[in-house]
C-alpha cells in the first residue's frame, strides 16, 4: 500500500506588527512576496502570502527570537535590542545572517530635564535605572565602572523618572518626541539599533533550497536605498 504523501508545512516567517511589519512589507514586495491581509485590519495571527510555501505569523516583538529558536518559525525579523536581551538566556539555535537596516533607532540613557547626570556619575552616586533592557544596561554601566540598581520594567519607561521610581532610564529613542513630551533628556548614547533577519539553524540545513531565495531577496532589497 502506498502511504499518503506528507505535505510539508509552509516556510513560516515571524514578524511583529507595527513598525517591523510595516518596514518589512516593501522588502517582501521587492522580493515578489505579497502578504495577504494585514495585522491591523484583522485579528488573524497567521497570514498567507501569494506563495503557497510561505506564511507569516504575527507575534510580539520580544517573542520573535523564541519562535525562531524553537523552530516554530523558520525565520523572523527582530531588533538588535531584542536579540541582545534574548541571547543572554538562550544561547545557540539562532542564526543572524543580515542586518536589514529597518526599524532604526538608538538605545540611550535619559534622565529628567535638570537632573545633573554627569555630576551624579562623577560623585559615584548609586543610580537607580529603570529599563526593559537589563542586559544592555548592565553591560553599559559596568563598562563605565558605574554602580547602578536596575529596575526591570516592561513598558513606558519614560514614566519612571517622573514619579521617583528611577533616576535614569535606558530606552530606545527615534525622533526624541516621547522624551521631550515627558520632560526627559538624552544624556548618553549606548548603541545604534536596527532589525536583523534571524534563522532557525536546523531549518537552514533541512530547508535551505526554500529559504535561500527568500534570504537572498530580502538581503538584496535591504541594500537598495529606495527601501531604507
Ligand atoms: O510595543 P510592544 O510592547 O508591543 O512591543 P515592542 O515595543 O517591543 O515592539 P515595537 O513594534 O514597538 O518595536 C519593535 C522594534 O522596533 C524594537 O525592538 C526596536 O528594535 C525597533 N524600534 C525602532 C523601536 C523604536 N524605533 C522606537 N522608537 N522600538 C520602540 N520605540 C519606542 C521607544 O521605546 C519609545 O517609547 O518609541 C518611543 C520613542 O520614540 P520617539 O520617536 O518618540 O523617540
Ligand atoms: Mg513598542
Amino acid at each position: 500500500m502506498t502511504q499518503p504523501q506528507r505535505v510539508a508545512r509552509p516556510i513560516t516567517f515571524a514578524l511583529s506588527k507595527g513598525r517591523i511589519f510595516d518596514e518589512t512589507l516593501p522588502l517582501l514586495q521587492a522580493a515578489g512576496i505579497e502578504v495577504l491581509g494585514s495585522p491591523d485590519s484583522s485579528r488573524k495571527l497567521i497570514l498567507p502570502t501569494n506563495q503557497d510555501n510561505l506564511r507569516i505569523i504575527i507575534v510580539r516583538a520580544t517573542d520573535v527570537p523564541t519562535y525562531v529558536q524553537y523552530g516554530a518559525a523558520d525565520l523572523g525579523i527582530a531588533g538588535k535590542d531584542v536579540l541582545h536581551e534574548h541571547s543572554e538566556q538562550h544561547a545557540g539555535g539562532l542564526y543572524q545572517p543580515v542586518d536589514l537596516n529597518i526599524a532604526r533607532c538608538r538605545m540611550s540613557v535619559a534622565v529628567a530635564q535638570g537632573f545633573d547626570y554627569e555630576n551624579a556619575v562623577r560623585q559615584g552616586s548609586r543610580l537607580r535605572v529603570a529599563t526593559k533592557y537589563t542586559r544592555a544596561a548592565r553591560e553599559h554601566f559596568a563598562s563605565k565602572g558605574v554602580y547602578v540598581d536596575l529596575i526591570k520594567l516592561y513598558g513606558s519607561m519614560e514614566l519612571a523618572p517622573l514619579v521617583g521610581l528611577a533616576d535614569a532610564i535606558v530606552d530606545l529613542v527615534s525622533t526624541g518626541g516621547t522624551l521631550k513630551a515627558n520632560h526627559l533628556e538624552e544624556v548618553e548614547h549606548i548603541a545604534a539599533i536596527s532589525s536583523r533577519l534571524v534563522l532557525n539553524q536546523a531549518a537552514l540545513k533541512t530547508r535551505q533550497a526554500e529559504l535561500q531565495p527568500i534570504i537572498d531577496a530580502l538581503m538584496q532589497a535591504a541594500i537598495e536605498p529606495s527601501h531604507n
